[in-house]
């Protein structure tokens, strides 16, 4: 049992919600909700937040139940640390709280709406960062637009409401992995508002700034087992307890519309220029993510702390954090080779049960900016793919849907359907890569019409499929 449970510092009851935060998984529970915890013990001011689920109803109920209140438990090796968060003032869900949704996201003292969507709740095509129009969820909100069930859709929906009312806009924070992410949800919102009304996206281009953040903190999901062993820990029954590790880094572009609570005194680094970090580490900590991923689940590993006990992973991901770093540009007060040592410290953190197939989830979304892109940079330049394209083959295999010891598994992406249809049939690498590569938009067309890229693709992903993916990891690091 954790003998000092950390309590909120600052009376809750006592600050009013400025923040409407839209995604309630425990990334943002272990993120952004701690952050400001620690922001409203420092210097107060009236930035609780209210927390919205888009899809599922569970979590948004039991946190209501708790009045907002859950555990947060640091795990490094060993030790676990816990203290209470008080930052969310109330929960909803969407599914069941429609009106009292709207009416936070059109109240005046609301200055902040943040997103911890994933990238696929943003709803945009990969290939040129700009609304999807085809997709299911926009198509039903451009017809309904008083009913949207999509991000983009609702908060749209929300600013036109602001519009009509006289209101201020606010400050759109997006805290997901996304390339450029305050780019892309600008993109999206603004693509979406075009359709609606010309008029309206003037006025959010006017009334609404969309800063860039790079976020970082290794969260897995909350499991029964982790209910469980957090009350233990505790000594209180929580029904909505979060795990994370120590480390936890925020880098935001500082451009908000109206004032913020003072992220800075939990140690977030307002700047003015996020792309550099975020480069850092959608390519470092997520690319090796994505490798751990894919090459564990396909070989029936089941967390990354389990895959760096695996001598030829451990040194595939080494390999690959070296290839990623040395192309970065160097940015002031970072050094890449301790960034690198410190994530593989991360990644061996063994409290930290981060499954593999949790991070597997959504490939189609999560490659192009954690793989893709690094990798067209490293071909122009010469510079070693070999680590970009075993991930990538590794990928492929994944996508057959059947690990090395024969179990069946759910993609678990987007683009599932599509997948499954392209690959039916298809047994050899070379077979493999010309169906994918037919998919409209799954793949950037001029990376693999490189023939130095197809073929270092087409036979790492041979050799996966003959000698499996351990003994072919330990090749390619020979
Ligand atoms: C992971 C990330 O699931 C994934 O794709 O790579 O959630 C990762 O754990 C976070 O970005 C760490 O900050």
């Amino acid at each position: 049992m954790c003998r000092n449970v950390g309590r909120p510092g600052y009376d809750p009851t006592a600050h009013g919600t400025g923040i409407v935060h839209i995604g309630l998984g425990a990334f943002h529970r272990a993120h952004q909700a701690a952050y400001t915890d620690t922001a409203l013990a420092a210097s107060g001011g009236d930035w609780r937040i209210a927390a919205i689920s888009m899809r599922s109803t569970e979590t948004a109920q039991k946190l209501a139940e708790q009045d907002g209140f859950y555990t947060l438990i640091e795990k490094s090796p060993g030790q676990s640390c816990a203290r209470i968060i008080g930052s969310i003032s109330t929960a909803f869900a969407l599914r069941i709280q429609r009106a009292q949704i709207m009416a936070l996201l059109t109240s005046p003292e609301v200055k902040i709406v943040s997103l911890t969507v994933t990238e696929k709740g943003y709803c945009y095509y990969t290939r040129d960062n700009r609304l999807d129009l085809d997709n299911a969820t926009i198509r039903h909100d451009l017809a309904e637009f008083d009913q949207p069930i999509s991000v983009p859709g609702l908060i749209v929906k929300s600013l036109s409401e602001r519009r009509n009312l006289g209101l201020k806009g606010f400050t759109l924070l997006c805290c997901d992995n996304l390339p450029n992410n305050g780019e892309i949800t600008r993109h999206v919102v603004l693509d979406f508002s075009d359709r609606i009304d010309p008029h309206l996206s003037n006025w959010i281009k006017n009334n609404v700034t969309f800063p860039s953040t790079m976020v970082d903190r290794i969260t897995p999901e909350t499991t029964d087992d982790f209910v469980e062993e957090a009350t233990k820990t505790v000594g209180v029954f929580d029904a909505v307890p979060v795990q994370t590790e120590p480390f936890s880094q925020w880098v935001i572009e500082d451009d908000f519309k109206y004032d913020r609570p003072a992220w800075d005194a939990a140690g977030a680094i307002f700047v003015e220029d996020v792309a550099p970090y975020e480069k850092m580490k959608l390519r470092m900590l997520n690319g090796s993510h994505s490798l751990l991923a894919y090459a564990g689940h396909v070989a029936g590993i089941k967390t990354v702390s389990e895959c760096m006990s695996t001598p030829e992973l451990r040194e595939l991901v080494q390999l690959h954090l070296a290839a990623v770093s040395t192309k970065l540009t160097p940015l002031a007060g970072v050094n890449y080779t301790a960034y690198s040592h410190k994530l593989i410290e991360r990644f061996e953190n063994p409290d930290i049960q981060h499954a593999t197939y949790q991070i597997a989830m959504d490939g189609s979304m999560k490659m192009p900016q954690r793989i893709f892109e690094p990798a067209e940079e490293a071909l122009v330049e010469g510079a070693s793919i070999q680590t970009y394209a075993f991930t990538t083959a590794v990928w492929f295999r994944y996508l057959l849907g059947k690990s090395e010891n024969g179990n069946r598994y759910s993609l678990r992406d987007p683009r599932e359907r599509e997948i499954h249809e392209l690959l039916a049939g298809k047994k050899d690498a070379r077979a493999i890569f010309g169906a994918l590569k037919m998919a409209d938009g799954l793949l950037p067309q001029k990376l693999f019409a490189n023939e130095t890229w197809a073929k270092t693709v087409i036979d790492s992903l041979d050799q996966i499929l003959t000698d499996g993916v351990l003994r072919s990891a330990a090749s390619a690091v020979a």
